[in-house]
């Protein structure tokens, strides 16, 4: 195998944070865009929990972005910033928070209907409440840690922007986490989520192969 695989889906967060990885250290792979409802039959059987994204090496199957992101950094230093120890247990902390207690509050707020008897201003209240926490920490600066990017932003920015696009004017409109809404638009605007942001056409079994990331 040339390249190492990555079934993808354009707008999972998770994926999202997986492809920032690659794309930071420059890995080219091949990139599979597929769609959650018409799961591959080489990706299931390579990851046959069926969740993007999954990174196919020669010799092993990577299908958390979590463990995706440490296997990029394990031989690249793909971010600037010098985290103190104290940061960045603050940030292994955080990307627990966002992973566990934000996703489920946020799935009940943005796709309250699919879950019997959500209370969509409870849980629109618990996201606010983690993200009025994270406002605490942010220097007013481009990304959450200050002027460098680092595994924090491209875990949990993500998450941030699904629950913007579940009511963005609303969003916008609230107060007590500017600091945030900053942080949020800088990485909407930045080149880097631009072109994780590219769009691929649904991988099929004779497609010709495409590459990711996209240079330009
Ligand atoms: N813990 C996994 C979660 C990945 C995940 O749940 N991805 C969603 C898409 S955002 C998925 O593939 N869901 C399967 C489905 O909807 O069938 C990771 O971090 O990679």
């Amino acid at each position: 195998m040339k390249y190492p695989i990555l079934y993808s889906f354009k707008r999972c967060p998770y994926a999202m944070r997986a492809r920032m990885a690659l794309q930071l250290a420059g890995i080219k792979c091949e990139l599979r865009e597929v769609r959650l409802n018409n799961k591959p039959d080489h990706m299931l059987e390579a990851s046959p929990k069926g969740t993007v994204p999954v990174l196919v090496l020669g010799d092993k199957v990577i299908d958390e972005s979590n463990d995706i992101i440490n296997w990029v950094l394990n031989d690249h230093k793909i971010f600037e910033v010098n985290l103190s120890d104290e940061q960045s247990n603050l940030a292994k902390d955080l990307i627990e928070l966002f992973d566990e207690k934000f996703k489920f509050h946020l799935d009940r707020y943005k796709y309250a209907t699919r879950y019997e008897n959500s209370d969509t201003e409870l849980h629109q209240s618990k996201c606010m409440q983690i993200l009025k926490n994270l406002e605490k920490i942010i220097p007013k600066s481009n990304w959450i840690f200050g002027e460098d990017i680092s595994k924090l932003d491209i875990s949990i920015l993500p998450f941030i922007r699904q629950f913007r696009i579940a009511n963005p004017e609303w969003f916008d409109s609230q107060e007590g986490i500017e600091k945030l809404q900053n942080v949020l638009n800088n990485f909407l605007e930045s080149k880097l989520f631009k072109d994780i942001m590219h769009v691929y056409d649904v991988w099929k079994k004779d497609s010709e192969p495409v590459f990711f990331p996209i240079t330009n």
